[in-house]
């Protein structure tokens, strides 16, 4: 019999598989470094890198926290209101700023809407890492993952104002990044370390079911957030990934 376990990321051990041996009743006893897997970079469209996106070069720590009020304040508009339904002044009015400082640090409302959503993706790779560092497998660095994804979702308004921005994809195609790839791309290659540590069950094709879990947190998310403003959200996901899970789980 062969027994896995985990070791968390940012140990000394390095590679897939590091350490074998036998334990006092002669199991195979295989350690292996707990997922490596990456967000890939959103795609987008080239951009000279001045676009809308980017505001002034600001190094002060008053004016990020400037921004950091916009932008929070432009997501809490952008998800209860849409991108229609948001101005500039209604979130300059928000922050209890002039519409000219607001367009100081994001110079149009489309500069908002690509920080606002920039910032979404942005929330990502960060989340991950602090997962891999619990040590655990593949399958279950998944789904915690997705887990804390979901509460991120309960209570995070960059991510609830740039979800439904990208539901809309208010501006011309390719300006905002690619919705769902990233997603899809980070948890097939979590299934294929799962698959490789003999986690899935046989038959489950890695991209298929990333395709499956990343289209059910979707549909999940949106459901909540139109019918319960995502109260329910940690809950509804939790049912639906038991579901999946059960049926990815070798
Ligand atoms: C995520 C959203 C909302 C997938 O990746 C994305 O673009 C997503 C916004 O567009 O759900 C979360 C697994």
């Amino acid at each position: 019999m062969v027994v896995w376990t985990w070791v968390a990321s940012g140990s000394r051990l390095d590679g897939r598989t590091d350490v074998t041996g036998e334990n006092h009743e002669g199991e195979i006893i295989v350690t292996q470094k707990t997922s490596r897997a990456t967000f890939p970079v959103p795609e987008r469209k080239p951009s000279d890198g001045h676009g809308p996106g980017r505001g002034p070069e600001l190094h002060q720590e008053r004016a990020v926290q400037t921004r950091v009020q916009i932008l929070d304040a432009a997501a809490e508009l952008f998800d209860k209101h849409g991108y229609s339904g948001t101005s500039v002044k209604a979130v300059a009015d928000h922050v209890g700023m002039t519409k000219g400082a607001v367009y100081f640090h994001y110079p149009t409302k489309e500069a908002l809407t690509i920080a606002v959503v920039d910032a979404l993706y942005d929330r990502w790779p960060a989340l991950l890492e602090a997962v891999q560092t619990k040590g655990l497998g593949p399958l279950d660095t998944l789904m915690e993952l997705l887990d804390q994804t979901a509460a991120t979702f309960m209570d995070d308004v960059v991510v609830q104002g740039g979800a439904r921005l990208q539901m809309e994809q208010p501006l011309p195609e390719g300006v905002l990044p690619r919705p769902y790839v990233g997603w899809i791309s980070l948890i097939e290659e979590l299934l294929a370390e799962a698959e490789e540590a003999g986690e899935l069950r046989a038959g489950v094709s890695p991209s298929a079911a990333a395709h499956t879990l990343v289209s059910a947190f979707f549909g999940t998310q949106h459901i909540s957030a139109r019918l319960v403003r995502r109260q329910d959200l940690t809950q509804r996901w939790r049912d639906a990934r038991d579901l999946l899970f059960y049926a990815l789980r070798a």
